[in-house]
């Protein structure tokens, strides 16, 4: 059968994280503006504001900003047909309390466009990936203030007005889904109650984190709902981090933890998202964690307006739940150096679960190998793990296709290094394209094409269909 004629192969990206040029052109703070380095043992800090004497790796990024057009003529040589990136919030509203927005950073992003259209890529946004403006974090307490749903769709209006003849496909937020879960607390919702220290020693507090992400759900709906009226052409998607996870054993108790597990990290957000209300199992729940949401009769009737067209989600690894504990280790996979057991099966099982779910098209918007990569003498890259990682994705995500999946597209994650959104490294990278840049920000920015950009070209040109090393 194969993948579908017109399926989408690219890569995916988000501006804090490649752009750089964090206060050019009017850009104001963001929140990824005052996290430093961390690493697989020390978490990143936040600082409240920026300290001349500390080093902000997304400062600086991997200079997108200004090397735009060889990166997207590097994408093009790969035969991308779409291309992930987000919109810098910050770029068009500094502060995100202004009226006005910022006329030099919407030209950046019409450039960007161009550039891409140049080459026949299609276009995929994201709009909110983990950087809202920190002044709303600071004011606000982030998404637990009600007024950023306003900031938000003040930003929503603007780009959609000025890249609607350009733009099809877009998502609302990055990993939703981050805010039921410990690590979305300040990378997603912007909590950050005063907290000036390490990123991971958040504390959680579940009636903050679900009133904020209610107001993330809420937004999201009241911009797809906008969408709907105002660009009939648009695709609007959701975007889920999708943590796979199994029962460590057959005890009941532990299959019964597992789908509990399930149902809050991956189902929930998306069931109001695809369904446009809360699922019944978290009532009880809400109960049981004494969270007690303040949600108004036009929150409720915007839920059920503004549902999305597609379902997108990352996909990196599997974890396994017992009935005492979460994330455990799976005997049966291999790890990657920042301990992501990598499991290309489950994401042929994810497929299929999210489809039988909702039979609604889906696209893998992150999938990739975070690994250490080294130069050669001769100047190459010889990425064979990362190829293999690939490899055995594609061919899950084209058994999902012949199981019936309504797959319709596929960007991995990292196509050129990038600065890691969780430990704020150079050097977990993901990229097929090398960036001369180490977790210290020496380096000459340089690219260089490593053996898996060749390999990725023969994919794409293939329709997936050839997946072999490319010297086979
Ligand atoms: C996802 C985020 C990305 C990205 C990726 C890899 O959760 O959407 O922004 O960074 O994970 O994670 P990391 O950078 O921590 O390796």
């Amino acid at each position: 059968m194969g993948f579908p004629k017109n399926f989408l192969w690219g890569g995916a990206t988000a501006a804090n994280q490649f752009e750089g040029a964090w206060n050019e052109d009017g850009k104001g703070v963001s929140m990824a503006d005052v996290c430093t380095t961390g690493g697989v043992k020390k978490g990143r800090e936040i600082t409240l504001d920026v300290h001349p004497d500390l080093y902000y790796p997304n400062h600086d990024g991997i200079d997108f900003y200004h090397r735009y057009k060889e990166d997207i003529a590097l994408f093009a040589e790969m035969g991308f047909k779409v291309f992930r990136f987000s919109i810098g919030w910050t770029r068009i509203f500094p502060t995100g309390l202004e009226e006005k927005p910022n006329e030099a950073g919407l030209a950046f992003y019409d450039n960007v466009i161009d550039e891409c259209k140049k080459y026949g890529i299609e276009p995929l946004i994201t709009i909110s990936h983990y950087e809202m403006p920190m002044e709303l974090a600071k004011k606000y307490n982030g998404w637990l203030g009600r007024e950023c749903i306003d900031s938000y769709m003040r930003f929503c209006t603007v780009i959609f007005d000025r890249y609607k003849d350009r733009v099809r496909y877009w998502l609302p937020f990055n990993e939703i889904n981050a805010g039921t879960m410990m690590f979305g607390i300040y990378l997603s919702l912007g909590i950050l109650n005063g907290h000036d220290g390490n990123f991971s020693d958040v504390e959680d507090n579940p009636q903050q984190r679900f009133q904020a992400l209610h107001h993330q759900l809420v937004a999201n709906a009241k911009a797809i709902k906008l969408a709907h009226e105002k660009y009939p052409q648009f695709k609007m998607g959701n975007m889920i981090a999708y943590h796979l996870s199994y029962p460590i054993t057959c005890d009941a108790k532990d299959v019964l933890a597992n789908e509990h597990t399930m149902r809050i990290r991956n189902w929930l957000c998306s069931d109001v998202q695809v369904r446009g209300e809360y699922p019944a199992y978290m009532t009880r729940y809400f109960d049981e964690m004494s969270v007690k949401l303040n949600v108004t009769p036009e929150d409720i009737a915007i839920l059920k307006e503004g549902t999305i067209d597609f379902y997108t989600l990352s996909y990196y690894k599997s974890n396994c739940s017992s009935a005492a504990s979460d994330d455990l280790v799976n005997p049966y996979l291999p790890s990657s150096d920042w301990g992501w057991q990598i499991d290309e099966i489950g994401l042929r099982i994810a497929l299929n679960q999210i489809y039988d779910r909702y039979r609604i098209p889906i696209m893998v918007v992150e999938n990739g190998l975070g690994a250490y990569d080294t130069v050669t003498e001769a100047g190459t890259i010889e990425d064979d793990y990362r190829i293999d990682y690939l490899k055995k994705h594609i061919q899950a995500l084209g058994e999902a296709v012949e199981d019936g999946v309504d797959l319709i597209g596929y960007t991995t994650w990292g196509c050129i290094d990038l600065v890691s959104a969780g430990t704020g490294e150079m050097d977990k990278r993901y990229g097929f394209i090398y960036v001369d840049r180490d977790n210290f920000g020496n380096g000459t920015l340089e690219r260089k094409r490593k053996k898996s950009f060749f390999w990725y070209q023969n994919v794409i040109k293939t329709n997936g269909e050839f997946l072999g090393d490319i010297e086979d």
